[in-house]
């Protein structure tokens, strides 16, 4: 065997359900080789899920990097939660330097259903270092409202109009998942700066929704590393996650991740 290679730069989550964890799980489904640079550690208070965020030295996050690159090499790369703007910054310069064939980055801002502190700087942070050198970027509705500087989208004009705004920050292509915003439908666009492409979809009612957002850009990085064309890898990406929130499941009273096999298993 000679598979394809790729590699996550994001948090881990203790929990399993999102971070390098949901990027790892991810990758083995699409039959990808998954290596990962740890960039924060992130663990839950069992009595109210309030989150505790450590993120890791910047010298090991460089470490961990150099054994991927240019220690083993990598056909695809995403980046997920990234804590600091300082984090921010060696991220984009290492990955600037080793030009990595593709690059997905999923600009986390915030987890679902907790309170954690958002950072403005960090929005800016990405829009300078991360934008002008991926391939793709998969915003939600509130990423993409931080990363266009809009107020609200009302109407699938306002999501291609942040689409064209994030789009001029040079990434090649924009996908916005508008999953909440529209009362019977889920909305996905994507932009690669002259045509746009819909999933105009029915909602899937789950509440348990964790490491959907990671997932769906894993699943990118990992079509992209074997070769399909970004349009495909975010159709693709669209059918794993769904799949997984068909049959997604509670771990406890507070957090429920997707079942990453669902689509393997033909459920
Ligand atoms: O789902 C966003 C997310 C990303 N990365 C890590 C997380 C979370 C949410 O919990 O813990 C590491």
């Amino acid at each position: 065997m000679n598979p394809k290679r790729a590699l996550t730069i994001a948090g881990s989550d203790c929990s399993g359900g999102a971070g390098i964890q949901a990027d790892l799980k991810t990758f083995q489904e699409r039959d990808v080789y998954g290596m990962s640079v740890v960039t924060v550690l992130v663990a839950m208070r069992p009595e109210n899920w309030q989150h505790v965020v450590v993120p890791v030295d910047t010298q090991m996050i460089k470490t961990q990097f150099e054994t991927i690159w240019p220690g083993i090499g990598a056909d695809a790369a995403k980046t997920g939660m990234l804590p600091t703007v300082e984090i921010i910054e060696l991220v984009g310069s290492l990955l600037a330097e080793a030009q990595i064939k593709h690059l997905v980055i999923d600009p986390v801002m915030v987890c679902k259903g907790t309170s954690q502190p958002l950072f403005p700087e960090n929005t800016v942070a990405m829009i300078r270092h991360l934008l002008p050198i991926a391939e793709v970027v998969t915003p939600n509705t509130f990423e993409a409202l931080q990363l266009s500087g809009m107020e609200e989208f009302s109407s699938e004009d306002d999501l291609l109009e942040a689409a064209k705004r994030i789009h001029a920050h040079g990434v090649k292509n924009v996908v916005i998942k508008a999953a909440r915003i529209f009362a019977n439908k889920a909305v996905d666009l994507f932009f690669d700066g002259v045509n746009a492409t819909w999933l105009r979809q029915d909602k899937i009612a789950t509440t348990w929704t964790h490491g959907a957002g990671c997932s769906f850009s894993a699943c990118i990085a990992a079509e992209l590393g074997k070769g399909a064309a970004p349009v495909e890898a975010f159709k693709t990406a669209n059918a794993f996650v769904r799949a997984g929130l068909k049959e997604s499941f509670a771990l406890n009273q507070h957090v429920g991740p997707i079942y990453h096999k669902a689509l393997a298993k033909g459920l």
